[in-house]
């Protein structure tokens, strides 16, 4: 199998995903770091027309959109299966996936995430409180849905992890470094044992910020 290259900023959760991807995938790749605020630069902008990461190579086929990236991944790198066999258990997994992009990033992560985190630890902004507090009631209406949409089973699609999984927990972790974290689940316990579970697998505990924060240096 030839080499797998990401490139990506250290801490983006999209990111993260695809590196737990390859991660549980057992595959082994190669970091490409690309510095924050140089998105829309040469030679990222060659790469991604619209200045985001991560971008996936793999034997001169280059692809973006984290999505994407995860069921490429998946169809070429077959065991373990990250995607359930039964089509609806599968229909399950896609539907938690655009529920992760379509409202827990867009004004829930990209808000909360971004100016708790990821501005002050990158850019030296203070977190805008007017912007979070703006943002907190789409946050609660997402959890409670993700927590339904769990109920009381291990995973969310299966009884075994799936890309939603994945897709899911790289933005749920990023979340759970705030203090929002705690009032968004007194009522969503089930999405903290879940993460919990999520954080013990060893896809996880070698993509955290800092690990690849290690490797972007080493590379
Ligand atoms: N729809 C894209 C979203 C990717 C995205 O928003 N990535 C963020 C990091 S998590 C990014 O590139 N931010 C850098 C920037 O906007 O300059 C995907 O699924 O890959």
């Amino acid at each position: 199998m030839s080499e797998f290259i990401v490139h990506n900023i250290p801490g983006s959760p999209y990111g993260r995903a695809v590196l737990a991807t390859l991660a549980e995938k057992g595959a082994r790749y190669r970091l490409v770091p690309v510095a924050p605020g140089t998105t829309r630069n040469e030679p990222h902008i060659s790469r991604h027309p619209f200045g985001r990461v991560p971008v996936l190579e793999h034997d001169g086929f280059m692809i973006y959109e984290t999505q994407a990236i995860l069921r490429y991944l998946d169809r070429v790198l077959r065991e373990p299966a990250l995607t359930p066999a039964d089509p609806r258990a599968a229909a399950r997994m896609d539907q938690v996936m655009n529920v992760c992009d379509w409202y827990l990033f867009q004004g829930v992560g990209n808000v909360i995430a971004f100016h708790r985190i990821v501005g002050p630890r990158l850019m030296g902004m203070s977190p805008d409180e007017a912007a979070i507090a703006e943002a907190m009631p789409k946050a609660h209406i997402v959890f409670k849905e993700l927590s339904r949409l769990l109920g009381n089973k291990s995973y969310f699609a299966a009884d075994k992890v799936s890309l939603a999984d994945i897709h899911v927990a790289t933005q749920l972790d990023f979340l759970a470094m705030t203090p929002e974290w705690k009032p968004l689940t007194a009522t969503t316990l089930n999405l903290v044992g879940w993460l919990d579970r999520m954080n013990h697998r060893v896809s996880f505990k070698t993509t955290t910020w800092e690990r690849v924060a290690e490797l972007a240096k080493a590379a």
